[in-house]
């Protein structure tokens, strides 16, 4: 089983799109394992962005994903890191394939509605960034895994 970290970022609590984006997760048969929305400290989210740095659009980025409340997403699944990559799409919401999160709801390059993490060593820094209390993440069996899964095949 992966961990990876969403961020469903101002635009998409703005317009409304937390419930929507958020049933695609579960629906999919991913697991949530933590969630928190808070408008995060200007700190935070300079490291969550530190690769981006020394890049012209870092200021403007940081300002935006502090501009109002974000939701936190921690979340579990097999190989959950590129299935939520594939599910959220190209970074500029007008070149996402339909399907998408990001090709069904958005215009916008920077207000792209959703981050995710894009591998195993991001997601294990961003989910120690953003849940850094482990009281944050629930250990949770549900209860149709079985039925999402092949258990012999799959989760052996
Ligand atoms: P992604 O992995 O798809 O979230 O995209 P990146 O990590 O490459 O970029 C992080 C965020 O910076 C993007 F969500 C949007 C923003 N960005 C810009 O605003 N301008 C750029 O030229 C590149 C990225």
């Amino acid at each position: 089983m992966e961990r990876t970290l969403v961020l469903l970022k101002p635009d998409a609590v703005q317009r409304g799109l937390v419930g929507t984006i958020l049933s695609r997760f579960e629906a999919k048969g991913l697991k949530l394992i933590g969630m928190k929305m808070q408008t995060f400290p200007e700190d935070l989210l300079r490291k969550h962005y530190d690769v981006h740095k020394e890049r012209p659009f870092f200021a403007g980025l940081v300002e935006y994903m502090g501009s109002g409340p974000v939701v936190a997403l921690a979340i579990e699944g097999k190989d959950a890191i590129a299935v939520v990559r594939r599910m959220v799409g190209k970074t500029n919401c007008r070149e996402a394939d339909p399907g998408t999160i990001r090709g069904d709801f958005g215009m916008s390059f920077s207000n792209n509605l959703v981050h995710a993490s894009d591998g195993t060593d991001t997601a294990a820094f961003e989910l120690g960034l953003w849940f850094s209390d482990a009281g944050e993440v629930s250990e949770w069996s549900p209860n149709n895994e079985p039925w999402i899964y092949n258990v012999a095949e799959e989760l052996a």
